[in-house]
């Protein structure tokens, strides 16, 4: 192991990323038993899907008998809404946390007290990875609320006795002076938001380099080696890559361990696979597809072969700090159309289920994404009738205002709307390309 790579102190509930790895697969399929039974005896979806594959959970003979199992996607949570997937009843759920679903509709997602624990030590496991201590103080910048960033990064630095600063996102003023008076030593937020943060804090005159300010745990969207060397070039801060998705926990299904080579998953949870995304056939260690994640512990809401629509590898070879876990590469794209804007995913259908709610708009519209001071941002264009176009500016400004109020209410994020007369945006002859994303990563 080099220099740089120290394995810091080991935590005890860390135990399991060492496991031998004949042990890890009999933990790993003593649990996918539990969970299957529960999933087949208190879901509909699961026991139909698994009754048309003539197959009962007894059947599974051993961890590679998952391939077995039907998929689950993100069609059969938004079918399922909102609580049609849930394995424990309502007595039992102690908190729901939502995504963005693929049109007007979030994904609901639910967890016991149990869930809710098994989570936090997840996040436990995730901070101890990089390095993150009980002595450190966590500027946690997730989001709050749905967003199951905030409070998952909250209950896991809480579980490690941490001191957590629960500042959510937003306000990078505010954020600057809190990391310099309260001397945080790691900050939890989206990559991108860091580099705004760091922007920010140089036009302040403040300089990171000389705060307390030891690491961050960024996720919640892609991000390049180039970005992290960025970071790490202009803050001195250590940049990790976490990862995680609302359907499995939230953030802490993967984290980078100090030697910064990609997210080890805690496999005795989430069960990884990597799949070719048309043939649905499964590939091996090394290979790149889409991941495939089966949650081993959840009870509230069991998923069963999800399919993430992430694309990346799982790394085959072994990490030097000694995690027989295995890494997943960083996710660079996905396989399906969803965008992430200052870490909130957003569907194109998303906005076209906006639009539709308001009347004098016509279904062409283009989203153009960009960013501005490491800030994402999104334009919607949007082709309105031409009654409405040559209308009085009074009454197109309402429009626009309207139509802005729906994008903000559907998808939680707020977009510059701009009118355009009909027949100007381009048409294409196949596929309709609407999304333009000029972020260079
Ligand atoms: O973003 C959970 C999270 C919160 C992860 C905080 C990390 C930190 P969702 O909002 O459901 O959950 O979005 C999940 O975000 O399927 C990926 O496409 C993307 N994503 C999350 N982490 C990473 C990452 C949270 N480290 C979706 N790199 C996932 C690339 C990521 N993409």
């Amino acid at each position: 192991m080099s220099k740089n790579h120290q394995p810091g102190p080991f935590h005890a509930a860390s135990a399991m990323d060492f496991l031998p790895p004949a042990q890890l697969r009999q933990v790993q399929f003593t649990r996918l038993m539990a969970m299957v039974t529960r999933a087949y005896e208190r879901v509909a979806l699961f026991r139909n899907r698994l009754e048309e594959r003539r197959l009962k959970p007894a059947d599974l003979k051993s961890i590679d008998d998952i391939a077995k199992l039907p998929f689950t996607t993100k069609t059969d949570l938004r079918d399922t809404y909102p609580f049609g997937l849930f394995a424990s009843p309502l007595e039992e759920i102690v908190r729901f946390h939502a995504s963005s679903g693929t049109t007007g509709k979030p994904i609901v997602v639910a967890y016991t007290q149990e869930d809710v624990d098994d989570w936090s030590l997840a996040m436990l496991r995730s901070f101890a990875a990089c390095g993150v201590h009980s002595g450190d103080i966590i500027q946690n910048a997730y989001g709050y609320g749905l967003f199951t960033g905030g409070l998952g990064a909250h209950y896991g630095a809480e579980a490690l006795g941490a001191s957590v600063i629960p500042i959510s996102g937003g306000n990078t003023d505010r954020q600057i002076m809190i990391l310099k008076d309260f001397g945080a030593t790691v900050i939890c937020c989206t990559p991108s938001y860091f580099l705004h943060i760091i922007d920010r804090a140089g036009e302040l005159g403040v300089d990171i380099k000389k705060l307390p300010l030891r690491a961050g745990v960024f996720g919640a969207e892609p991000w390049t080696e180039n970005m992290r060397r960025r970071i790490e070039a202009e803050s001195g801060v250590k940049a990790y890559d976490i990862y995680g998705l609302s359907e499995i926990v939230g953030p802490g299904v993967a984290m980078e361990c100090l030697c910064q080579s990609g997210p080890h998953i805690f496999e005795d949870m989430f069960y990884p696979e990597i799949i070719d995304p048309k043939t649905e056939q499964p590939l091996p260690d090394g290979e790149e597809g889409e991941l495939v994640l089966t949650t081993l512990c959840k009870r509230a809401m069991p998923m069963i072969r999800y399919r993430t629509r992430d694309i990346t590898s799982l790394a085959a070879d072994q990490c030097p700090c000694g995690r027989t876990i295995r890494r997943i590469c960083r996710i660079g794209r996905r396989s399906d159309d969803m965008l992430i804007i200052r870490g909130v995913n957003l569907y194109p259908s998303q906005i076209e289920a906006a639009l539709l709610k308001v009347e004098g708009t016509l279904p062409h519209y283009a989203i153009i994404v960009d960013r501005a001071q490491g800030l994402d941002t999104v334009e919607v264009q949007v082709e309105v009738t031409s009654e409405s176009f040559s209308d009085t500016v009074g009454a197109m400004e309402q429009l626009q205002q309207k139509i802005s109020h729906s994008i903000e209410t559907v998808t939680g994020l707020h977009a510059e709307v701009r009118l355009v007369a009909p027949r100007t945006l381009q048409r294409s002859e196949g596929k309709a390309k609407r999304v333009q994303d000029k972020r260079k990563l």
